[in-house]
C-alpha cells in the first residue's frame, strides 16, 4: 500500500471539506437517523451525524465520494463525535467502538474504489477525533475552579475505544481535530500512543488546534507556540489549525505555527467567518485564493476545509495545490522548550531560569500551614507572588506526612490553571510519590517538568517512568541517585549522569527534555566532608554541559545555606555567589526564591571572599571563617539596626541608581519629580538620570550578575519614575503650537512585551505634534502593516527589547514590501542597532527603514524625513546604510580569518619558516582589527 509519508515528500495532500454541511443537504429527519436498528431508542437521535455511519451507511459513503471526486487525498471519517464521552448525550456511550469502526470502514472502502481506478492518486483514510464536549483543564463551575468536568483517565480511556475502533474499520491515520483544550488533546495522543505500543505498530497521527475567536489562543487559554510545545513529544505525522476562522484570519496563526513546529503543517478553515446567520459565504474561488497563499508562502503540507465547505471548495484547491511545493520538514531544533499559557525556551539566550521555590510544604512552613488549613486562596497567593517575582517556572511540591500529596497536587494544579498569571509559567511537579508526580501530570494541559526520577530504584523502573513522562509530554529532572545512593562527588555525579543519558536516550527520551540535578547539598555545615560539595556540583555541571549534548543542569540552590538558616543575609550571599559560578559553568535553571535573589556585584567584599572560599573549597578553614563572619553580621545587625532607608541620604543621582537596581519603587515618583524641578524638563531626567541606571541594570544582567526578578523589578520602577513625568511631558506639547506634523503607528512587535521605551517614546512624538497611534505590545506584523494602511500612517514606529524582537522587525518590513507599500520604518529598542538595521531589516524593503538610538531621537528622524528635505535624508540614510553593509560583508569575508602574528604568538615552537597550521579552530578575529592589513591572514574556518 501507498506510503502516506513518501506521498508527503513530494507534494501538498488535499484534505476533504466540512461535513455536517453535506448532511444537511439530505434533509434528514429523526426516523432516518434512527434507522431499524434505533427505532425504540429513549431520546432524540436526531443531530448525531456520527450515528449516520450505522444507520445511512450509504449516504455517508456518498459523500466521501464526493469529496474524493473533488480531488481529496484524505478523507475524514464521520466520528467526530463517535466517543463515550459525546455519545453520552444521547445515551449511545457504548457505541463508540461500533460506531467508530462503521465511519471508518464507509470511508476505506470509498477510498480503496478511487485508488483502484488511479493508483498514481492512493487515497488516504484519517479516523476523525474531535475533542469531544468536555473540557479537562476548565471548571464548568463557576462557584468552583477547581472542579472538572471530566479527567484524563476518562479521556484516555473514551479515546482508546475510539481509536481500536477506527484501526478496526481501516483508518490509515489518525486525525485529533479541532482542539480547544490541549489536555484534552493530549488524553488523545496519551492513548493513541498505549495502543500503538500494545499493537506493536506505528500510527500516524494528524493533530489540528482550534483557536478561540478573540484572543488567537485556544480555548483553554495557550497561544499557538504553547499549544504546539505541549503537544511537541508526539511523533505527529502534522500538526495544524483548523475551524473557528476563515482562511485569511487564521494566516498569520498559521505561520507562527510554521515557526514553531518541528512537524508537518496542516490547515483546514472554515469558509469564512460566519455570518449574522451563523452561515459561511466564501466561495470556492474566495477560499482557493485564500488557502493559495497559505501555500504560496510555502507554510503547508495538508491543506482542506472545515465548517461551511463543500466537494466545490476542494475542487478549487486540487486546481492549484499541485503548483506549490509543501513544506519543507525543518531539522529538529533540539531546544529544551516548556510550556504554561506561554512557551518558555530554555536556550543560552535566556540566560538563567528561575524556579519558584517557595510553593512547597517542605520548604515553606507558611505554605504548609495554608495547605494543611485548606486555605488555598491564600496559598495561591504565594504562587502568584513568586511569578510576579519573576519565576518563570513554579515548583510545587505537596510531599508531607499529614496531606495527601495527591489530592493536594491535583486540586492546586486545577486552581492554578484558572489563574492566567500563574498559569502563564509552566510547572514543575515536584514529589518523591510516583502517584503525586502522575496526578499532577494528567491535569497539566502545557509542557511541565517532573521533578524528579532517578535511578534510585533500579534501571527498569526508572525507564518505565521516563517512558511515562514522555508519553504524557513532559521533561523530566534527572537527580544524581543510583542504586548506591547519593552522588556527593564530581565522579560519581558524572559517573550516574552519563549512564542515566545513555539509558534515556537509548529509549528515545529526547536528550533535550533531560534536565540533570547534581544535587546541590549543604556546605560549611561542620562536617569536613560536606566541603567540597558545592564545587562538585560546578565541575559536575561542567561536565554534563560539555559531554552530554542537549540535556540541561537544575539544582535546588537554597538547599545550599541549611547551616545558617536564620541569617539570610548570609545565605543570600552564598545563594547569589553559588549561582554566579554554577551558571558561569553552564547551569541552565534553579529552584530559587525569586524574591530574594541578590545582586552578585553587590555582595559585600568581606563577605563575598569568605563565602567564595566555601564555594570554591579554596581553604580548609573556609567555613569556619564564614561561620565567624556570619556570627559578626547577626550580632552588628541586633546591635544597630541599619535603618532601612539609610540610602535615601544619598544624591538624587545616587538614590535613583538605588532604586533601580535594588527594584525599591517607594520613592520613584518624588525623586523623579526632585529630578524635574532640577533639571527642568522631564526629557532630560529620562535621559540623563533613568536611562543611564536602566542601563546599567541592563549590563549587569548582560554580565550574569543580575537575573530576570530583579531586571522586572527595574522596569516597573523605571515605569512608574516615567508615569510620574508623563504629564509634564504632555504639558510641554500643550504649550507647543504646532500640530499635525504626521500620522505615527507605534507598537512593540510579537514576541515581546517591553513597552517602557515605546511609551516614552510616544509620548515624546506626541509632544512634538504628532498624532499617535499606540497598538501596544505583542503585536503581529500583519496588523501593524493593516491598521497602518487602514488609519493613513505616515510613519511606523517598531519597539522591541529582546533579540528575536530584531527578526520580527523584519518580517513587518517583509510584510509591508509584499504588499507593495513605502511607508518609512523607524527601528528602536535596546538590542536594535545602526548595523542590524542596515544589514538585516533594510534589504528587504524597499521603503525607507531608519534605526533611532534613543527616544528622543525619534521626533528629530521625523521632523527630517517628513519635512521639504525628506528626499535628501532618505538618500542620506540609504548611502549611510550601504556603507555599513559594505564594511560588514568585508568584515564576514574574514571573520574566520586570524591575524597570522596572532598564530605564531600562539603556537610559540613553531619554526618562523614553517606554514602555521591553525589549531583551534573557531576562534575569533579581533573586534577593531583593520582590514587594511588583512593581507598576513590565515582561513581559520577550515
Ligand atoms: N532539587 C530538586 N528539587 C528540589 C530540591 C532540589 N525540591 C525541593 C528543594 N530542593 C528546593 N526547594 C526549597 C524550598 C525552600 C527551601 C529550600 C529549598 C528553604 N526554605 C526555608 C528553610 O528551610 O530555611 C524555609 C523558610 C520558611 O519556612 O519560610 O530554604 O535540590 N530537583
Amino acid at each position: 500500500m501507498a506510503n502516506i509519508y513518501d506521498q508527503l515528500e513530494s507534494r501538498i495532500l488535499l484534505l476533504d471539506g466540512g461535513f455536517g454541511t453535506m448532511v444537511q443537504q439530505y434533509g434528514l429527519a429523526e426516523e432516518d437517523y434512527r434507522g431499524e436498528r434505533f427505532r425504540e431508542w429513549p431520546s432524540l437521535l436526531k443531530g448525531c451525524n456520527d450515528l449516520l455511519a450505522l444507520t445511512r451507511p450509504e449516504a455517508v459513503r456518498e459523500i466521501h465520494v464526493k469529496y474524493l471526486q473533488a480531488g481529496a487525498d484524505i478523507i475524514e471519517t464521520d466520528s467526530f463525535n463517535a466517543n463515550a464521552v459525546s455519545l453520552a448525550d444521547y445515551g449511545l456511550e457504548t457505541y463508540a467502538y461500533e460506531i467508530s469502526r462503521a465511519a471508518a470502514a464507509a470511508a476505506r472502502s470509498a477510498a480503496d474504489e478511487f485508488t483502484a481506478r488511479n493508483p498514481q492518486k492512493p487515497r488516504f483514510v484519517a479516523g476523525s477525533m474531535g475533542p469531544t464536549n468536555r473540557t479537562a483543564s476548565m471548571s464548568a463551575d463557576v462557584g468552583n475552579p477547581a472542579a472538572r468536568e471530566v479527567t484524563f483517565a476518562q479521556l484516555a480511556e473514551a479515546y482508546t475505544d475510539q481509536a481500536r475502533g477506527l484501526l478496526d474499520g481501516g483508518a490509515d491515520i489518525l486525525l485529533v481535530e479541532t482542539i480547544f483544550d490541549t489536555l484534552n488533546a493530549k488524553a488523545a495522543l496519551y492513548a493513541i500512543d498505549a495502543l500503538a505500543e500494545k499493537l506493536g505498530r506505528t500510527i500516524p497521527v494528524m493533530a489540528s488546534g482550534t483557536l478561540a475567536d478573540a484572543s488567537g489562543r485556544t480555548l483553554s487559554g495557550q497561544t499557538v507556540e504553547a499549544f504546539c510545545t505541549s503537544l511537541s513529544h508526539a511523533r505527529l505525522l502534522s500538526l495544524g489549525l483548523n475551524c473557528a476562522y476563515g482562511a485569511k484570519q487564521l494566516l498569520p496563526y498559521l505561520e507562527r505555527l510554521a515557526e514553531t513546529a518541528p512537524f508537518r503543517i496542516s490547515a483546514h478553515p472554515n469558509a469564512g467567518l460566519p455570518n449574522v446567520m451563523g452561515g459561511y459565504d466564501e466561495t470556492p474561488e474566495m477560499f482557493a485564493e485564500d488557502v493559495g497563499e497559505y501555500m504560496r508562502r510555502g507554510l503547508v503540507n495538508i491543506v482542506g476545509g472545515c465548517c461551511g465547505t463543500t466537494p466545490a471548495h476542494i475542487f478549487e484547491l486540487s486546481k492549484i495545490a499541485c503548483n506549490y511545493a509543501p513544506r519543507p520538514l525543518p531539522a529538529p531544533r533540539r531546544v529544551t522548550t516548556l510550556s504554561g499559557l506561554e512557551p518558555l525556551r530554555i536556550a543560552p539566550e535566556t540566560n538563567f531560569v528561575n524556579v519558584g521555590e517557595r510553593i512547597n510544604v517542605a520548604g515553606s512552613a507558611k505554605f504548609a500551614r495554608l495547605i494543611r488549613e485548606g486555605n488555598y486562596e491564600e496559598a495561591l497567593s504565594v504562587a502568584r507572588a513568586q511569578v510576579d517575582a519573576g519565576a518563570q517556572i513554579v515548583d510545587v511540591c505537596m510531599d508531607d506526612g499529614m496531606i495527601d500529596g495527591v489530592e493536594a497536587m491535583r486540586t492546586f494544579l486545577n486552581l492554578m490553571a484558572s489563574e492566567p498569571e500563574i498559569a502563564r509559567v509552566p510547572t514543575m511537579i515536584d514529589s518523591s510519590k510516583w502517584e503525586v508526580l502522575a496526578a499532577g501530570l494528567e491535569v497539566t494541559q502545557g509542557k511541565a517538568v517532573v521533578n524528579s526520577i532517578s535511578l534510585k530504584e533500579g534501571e527498569a523502573e526508572f525507564l518505565r517512568r521516563a517512558r511515562e513522562i514522555h508519553r504524557f509530554g513532559a521533561a523530566a529532572v534527572v537527580m544524581l541517585f543510583d542504586e548506591r545512593g547519593q552522588a556527593d562527588t564530581c565522579e560519581r555525579k558524572i559517573e550516574v549522569a552519563s549512564r542515566a543519558y545513555r539509558l534515556l536516550t537509548d529509549a528515545g527520551f529526547p536528550a533535550e527534555d533531560i534536565i540533570f540535578d547534581p544535587n546541590v547539598l549543604a556546605v560549611a555545615t561542620g562536617i569536613p566532608e560536606h566541603d567540597g560539595y558545592a564545587k562538585a556540583f560546578i565541575d559536575a555541571t561542567r561536565w554534563i554541559k560539555e559531554n552530554l549534548p542537549h540535556a540541561k543542569v537544575s539544582g535546588g540552590v537554597s538547599n545550599l545555606s541549611f547551616a545558617f538558616r536564620g541569617n539570610n543575609a548570609v545565605r543570600e550571599a552564598m545563594h547569589s555567589a553559588f549561582l554566579y559560578h554554577a551558571i558561569r559553568a553552564g547551569m541552565d535553571m534553579g529552584i530559587v526564591n525569586p524574591q530574594l535573589v541578590k545582586i552578585y556585584s553587590e555582595i559585600e567584599p568581606e563577605l563575598l571572599q569568605r563565602v567564595e572560599d566555601v564555594i570554591l573549597c579554596c581553604r580548609a578553614d573556609a567555613a569556619e571563617r564564614l561561620t565567624e563572619y556570619a556570627q559578626q553580621v547577626r550580632a552588628t545587625a541586633q546591635t544597630e539596626p541599619q535603618a532601612p532607608d539609610a540610602w535615601r541620604a544619598g544624591t538624587l543621582a545616587e538614590r535613583i541608581d538605588y532604586a533601580m537596581l535594588k527594584g525599591v519603587a517607594d520613592f520613584i515618583e518624588q525623586d523623579a519629580l526632585e529630578g524635574y524641578e532640577a533639571l527642568g524638563t522631564p526629557m532630560a531626567v529620562i535621559d540623563t538620570l533613568l536611562m543611564p541606571a536602566m542601563e546599567r541594570v541592563g549590563t549587569l544582567f548582560g554580565e550574569g550578575k543580575m537575573f530576570l526578578p530583579q531586571v522586572v523589578k527595574t522596569a516597573r520602577v523605571m515605569k512608574r519614575a516615567v508615569a510620574a513625568l508623563t504629564p509634564y511631558i504632555e504639558l510641554g506639547s500643550a504649550q507647543s503650537p504646532q500640530h499635525n506634523a504626521g500620522k505615527v503607528l507605534i507598537a512593540t512587535v510579537k514576541g515581546d512585551v517591553h513597552d517602557i521605551g515605546k511609551n516614552i517614546v510616544a509620548v515624546v512624538m506626541a509632544c512634538n505634534g504628532y498624532e499617535i497611534k499606540d497598538l501596544g505590545v505583542m503585536v503581529e506584523s500583519q496588523r501593524i502593516v493593516d491598521e497602518a494602511v487602514a488609519w493613513g500612517a505616515d510613519c511606523i514606529c517598531l519597539s522591541g527589547l529582546i533579540t528575536p524582537s530584531l527578526d520580527e522587525m523584519t518580517h513587518v518590513c517583509e510584510e509591508l514590501e509584499r504588499r507593495a507599500l513605502r511607508l518609512p520604518v523607524i527601528i528602536g529598542g535596546a538590542t536594535t542597532s545602526d548595523l542590524h538595521t542596515a544589514v538585516k531589516i533594510a534589504p528587504v524593503y524597499s521603503g525607507l527603514v531608519i534605526h533611532s538610538p534613543n527616544a528622543s531621537r525619534n521626533s528629530q528622524i521625523l521632523a527630517q524625513l517628513l519635512g521639504p528635505d525628506g528626499r535628501l535624508y532618505a538618500d542620506k540614510v540609504r548611502a549611510d546604510q550601504q556603507a555599513l553593509r559594505s564594511d560588514y560583508q568585508r568584515a564576514e569575508r574574514t571573520r574566520n580569518l586570524i591575524p597570522i602574528v596572532e598564530v605564531r604568538k600562539a603556537c610559540k615552537d613553531i619554526p618562523a619558516h614553517e606554514p602555521v597550521v591553525p589549531l583551534h579552530p573557531g576562534r575569533m578575529v579581533f573586534p577593531d582589527f583593520d582590514i587594511a592589513d588583512a593581507e598576513p591572514y590565515i582561513d581559520w574556518s577550515f
